[in-house]
């Protein structure tokens, strides 16, 4: 049973996930904990989404878009980074199609490290772009795309001493399988269906760890089945293959060659799930509905949970729990709100209230 919880509290005492979830951690008493409070991000009810689905199903969004940078990708910043302190390393690198390189750009500067990030040109996101810079990392923009910056920075990271911190630094995993540990505590049982984006794939691989370790530890008596989303131009993961020139309106996901392929497959085979491409219309709409009706306003590679949810309806059984990751927060990808969206917006109006009570249909 929860106690109450006084406002103070509540507001001050999330320690940020390390802390919070130290024995689930490879950690020790000796690792500088580098956080921005992360984790402990809420899951909210989408009963709109809820009602499309009908079967009496309950909906939530794990808005991961709450993080101090505005996505997930800080849950395995903040292991990554104080994992990179502890081994006493002073720069980093990471590819990024721009989240990662805000996250890693602002853990490695509050460690005191040189933070470099090489990204494909023309291809981040503007409000991704503006933290990278405000946080002072060193940007890199190859002509070429997010596949091409990871083979690269792999190579670098081999020859040189930076430490890696894409997904493929096993730290990352570790500290995004927390989101399964608070959705679990949330709840008070694992949900039925786990639906999230894919693109490294990495995530989703965490996500599974993080389920199979709160079950085997008894803390839940069941496991999700597993629902990968891809945008249908960026997805190799669904048609099986790599795929040399990726493209999706969801930048954040236009990945062409994941490398946490192998896990990613696991985690389908071993909870019964399933991947599927969602097209850039599919996103849009799930994109614009999230604002509109729920209040919630998340990137569109993020909106690609919902919009392979709302794609596989039929499949869903009747009173079952659902969770969609909202990996991202909307704001990181202003050029995309303000193109998709239906508003209305009247601009140039002359400051007179005719005019403006005209407008209004008053
Ligand atoms: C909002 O930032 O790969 O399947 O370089 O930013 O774990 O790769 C971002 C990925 C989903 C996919 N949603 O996660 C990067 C990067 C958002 C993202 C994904 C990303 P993975």
């Amino acid at each position: 049973m929860k106690t109450d919880i006084n406002a103070t509290s509540a507001t001050t005492s999330w320690p940020g996930l390390i802390e919070a979830y130290k024995n689930w951690l490879p950690v020790t008493d000796n690792t500088p904990v580098i956080t921005l409070q992360e984790g402990g991000t809420p899951l909210i009810p989408i009963n709109s989404i809820g009602n499309r689905i009908g079967k009496k199903v309950k909906v939530y969004a794990k808005y991961d878009g709450l993080n101090p940078t505005g996505s997930f990708k800080d849950r395995g910043m903040t292991m990554a980074i104080s994992k990179a302190k502890e081994e006493g390393c002073e720069a980093v690198i990471c590819a990024s199609t721009g989240n990662t390189s805000a996250s890693a750009a602002a853990y490695a500067r509050r460690a005191g490290m040189r933070a470099y990030v090489l990204i494909p040109d023309g291809y981040v996101a503007q409000g991704k772009l503006a933290q990278a810079l405000v946080y002072g990392a060193e940007v890199l923009a190859i002509k070429g795309n997010f596949d091409r910056a990871l083979n690269i920075v792999q190579e670098i990271a081999s020859k040189y001493p930076v430490t890696l911190v894409n997904s493929v630094n096993p730290y990352r995993l570790q500290g995004q399988k927390t989101a399964s540990f608070e959705i679990i505590e949330t709840l008070g049982e694992a949900p039925d269906w786990l639906c999230i984006p894919m693109g490294n794939a990495g995530n989703i691989s965490a996500y599974w760890m993080g389920f199979k370790e709160y079950y085997k530890s008894k803390k839940s008596k069941k496991l999700p089945q597993m629902m990968g989303f891809q945008a249908s131009g960026s997805a190799p993961l669904v048609i099986g293959k790599v795929i040399d020139n990726p493209q999706t309106i969801a930048t954040a996901i236009r990945i062409g060659n994941p490398v946490n392929r192998e896990k990613a497959l696991i985690a389908k085979k071993e909870s019964n799930g399933a991947f599927l491409d969602v097209t850039d219309k599919e996103i849009i709409e799930a994109y614009k509905l999230l604002g509109k009706e729920e209040g919630i306003f998340c990137e569109p590679a993020s909106a690609a949970s919902v919009a392979g949810l709302l794609k596989r309806k039929n499949e869903i059984q009747n009173g079952a729990t659902i969770v969609c990751v909202l990996t991202g927060n909307g704001l990181k990808d202003p050029d995309c709100a303000i193109n998709n969206n239906d508003a209305s917006f009247s601009s140039g109006l002359e400051p007179e209230i005719q005019t403006i009570a005209q407008r209004m249909g008053l």
